[in-house]
């Protein structure tokens, strides 16, 4: 079978290029969705769509594509992934995506081949779901998953006085392309595998078989403010003492159910003073797990024993579902297709859950989806020590081409 090679030095070029935009003085970069330092992303990438003579369209919430052929999304096979980053991010979580994808087309370009149908690269809109929730916003309204509307009146989180309408238009990306309109022939997406597990087993290449379930819960709850030197322990109403005791909980949580990760990641306090009971906790919970029934189960009982413990206390609680995704499984053509390549290219791969949310389960409603991960140095991501290196970041981007060529008839 004829092999492809990508151009290893041209490749890291980019990465260096575009990791200087939203830069971080400790190596990572920082491009929240939206800002000013994401918008310089968008336009770095359109300058080369456009060098590369792409079709390139903007649908009504942002999402980027340049299409090399037409514009007809059914017969494309569209490769991509998100340039968004969280505020810790490294240079490779999401940009590698969008990056390979664009050196596989920069790749056959220059030999003068061209698979059949057309070749897209896609861009998706807050992945992250950091400053907007939920995350893989761009991607679940490509899907089919949350209104335009409901994307556009979602409000900068902690700010209700600006919307993403608003944001998206000062980052001058909205734009009328139908993206909802058709599905793709195929969905790929190259990411970092921002975990431990490649690497632990001395593999070049991970062969994604499924996400994994994903539940994120914003918890309020409301006691009394009171004197921290006068108020008896027993007459206390305190948010701050029921919030710290689900934390303690979820990490007993996920030793009683495998495979289970919780994460307490956002926690505040009012009002946040040495010597006040606090009144007030605010807390988030991102729950994961790759079967649908166990994550339920996880989520009942993290509920209850809340409510337990607000009942002793004397403390209200309000819950906000911020996030309910089912885990997903990939397609098995797709994946037999890159189990073939990465075997013809003399990798060593085994298959895997993902642990991190990606653009690809979304697509996976709606189209053939799979996912290559290369390793991440000791398993580390958002996080600005995030690295993965040259010979991976080519190994996956060679997978992904070899891929695209064979699924495109070369
Ligand atoms: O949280 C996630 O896994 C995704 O990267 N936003
Ligand atoms: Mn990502
Ligand atoms: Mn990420
Ligand atoms: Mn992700």
């Amino acid at each position: 079978m004829k092999t492809f090679k990508v151009d290893k030095k041209r490749l890291m070029e980019k990465i260096l290029e575009l990791s200087r935009i939203g830069a971080l003085k400790g190596g990572g970069v920082s491009r929240l969705a939206l800002t000013d330092a994401d918008k310089m992303a968008r336009e770095w990438l359109l300058q080369w769509m456009k060098a590369l003579s792409l079709e390139v369209c903007i649908d009504p919430v942002g999402n980027m594509f340049g299409f090399w052929g037409s514009k007809d999304l059914s017969s494309t096979i569209l490769m991509g992934s998100h340039l968004d980053t969280v505020a810790t991010g490294g240079i490779y979580d999401g940009s590698l995506g969008v990056i390979a994808a664009m050196e596989v087309i920069t790749t056959l370009k220059s030999l003068g081949v061209k698979p059949a149908g057309n070749i897209g690269v896609v861009n998706f809109t807050n992945e992250e779901g950091v400053r907007f929730t939920p995350d893989m916003m761009g991607s679940l309204f490509m899907s089919g998953g949350i209104t335009r509307e409901a994307v556009l009146n979602t409000p900068v989180v902690g700010r209700n006085d600006l919307t993403f309408q608003d944001e998206l238009k000062k980052a001058g990306f909205s734009g009328d392309f139908d993206s909802t309109g058709f599905a793709p022939k195929a969905y790929l997406e190259l990411h970092i595998e921002q975990g431990p597990i490649l690497e632990h087993k001395s593999l070049d290449i991970g062969v994604v078989e499924k996400v994994q379930g994903i539940n994120w819960t914003k918890f309020t709850l409301t006691g009394m403010a009171n004197h921290a030197g006068t108020t008896p322990m027993d007459l206390r109403r305190d948010a701050g003492y029921v919030a710290s005791q689900m934390g303690v909980y979820l990490r007993k949580l996920t030793r009683e159910i495998s495979r289970l990760v919780g994460t307490l990641g956002s926690l505040s306090f009012y009002p946040n003073l040495i010597n006040v009971v606090p009144e007030k906790a605010v807390f988030t919970v991102d729950l994961r797990h790759p079967d649908a029934m166990e994550l339920a189960e996880a989520q009942n009982k993290l509920e209850k024993y809340l409510l337990a413990v607000c009942g002793q206390e004397g403390v209200r609680s309000e819950q906000e579902n911020l996030v309910r995704f089912d885990p997903v499984d990939f397609d098995q053509h797709l994946i037999a297709t890159l189990y073939n390549t990465a075997t013809n290219l003399g990798y060593r791969f085994d298959k895997m859950i993902s642990g991190a949310g990606h653009d690809a389960q979304m697509m996976a409603s709606i189209c053939p989806a799979a996912m290559i991960f290369i390793p991440s140095k000791d398993g580390i991501s958002h996080n600005e020590n995030e690295h993965s290196s040259p010979e991976d970041i080519e190994n996956g981007t060679n997978l992904l081409l070899n891929a695209v060529a064979k699924l495109g008839g070369l």
